[in-house]
């Protein structure tokens, strides 16, 4: 491995590394099953499709003993009454844990173990949130401006989007009378 290729430099104004191995920008069209208003959803979808999200990723090897690491840059917006969030997912390898890295804009992190327990943290500049294994998480930004973050997960850690499709979050994050609020989620399915 060249020394060289070891080091990654972050651009804290728009959140991009370089050199990265992968880019990934989700759309509102790629992710209507994870608002819970899909009338909200089409209403959108019928005049543009906005990029909710960009992640710049550092993957050199998927095999156990590396890392990763990866940047996102969360737009700020709404769907309906909901904030612009990820996805959302656990990892494929279920004991695999992450560290996440605030590096501006305002933002919530939602973690839920298989059995439903639920953490909302505040997710603001220099926060280090710990995401232990066996939980899913979700990043949303509740501020105006675009929510920048780091990521750190063991290379082998693979994402399962599908469990988090079909069954969601317990808890969503929706702005009430102008400030976020934590609400039950009406579409989870345990
Ligand atoms: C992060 C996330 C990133 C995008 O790098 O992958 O913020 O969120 P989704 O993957 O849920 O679309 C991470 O948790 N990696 O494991
Ligand atoms: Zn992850």
């Amino acid at each position: 491995m060249n020394l060289l290729n070891l080091i990654t430099h972050l651009n804290k104004q728009n959140g991009q590394l370089e050199p990265y191995t992968n880019k990934t920008v989700r759309k509102l069209s790629d992710m209507k099953n994870f608002y819970y208003n899909r009338n909200a959803v089409e209403e959108i979808l019928a005049k543009e499709d906005p990029i909710i999200y960009e992640v710049y990723a550092v993957e050199v090897s998927t095999e156990e003993g590396n890392l990763s690491f990866a940047t996102t840059v969360l737009y700020p917006g709404k769907v309906g009454d909901e904030y612009y969030m990820t996805k959302g997912h656990y990892h494929s390898k279920r004991n695999r844990a992450e560290v996440y890295l605030c590096i501006s804009g305002n933002g919530r992190m939602v973690l839920q173990d298989e059995n439903g327990n639920v953490i909302v943290t505040k997710f603001d500049p220099d926060d280090i949130v710990y995401v232990p294994p066996y939980y899913a998480h979700r990043t949303v930004n509740v501020g105006n401006k675009p929510l920048i973050f780091l990521a750190i997960y063991p290379s082998d850690a693979g994402h399962d989007y599908g469990t988090i499709e079909e069954k969601g979050f317990r808890k969503i994050i929706i702005e009430k009378n102008g400030k976020p609020a934590v609400i039950d989620n009406p579409r989870f399915c345990k």
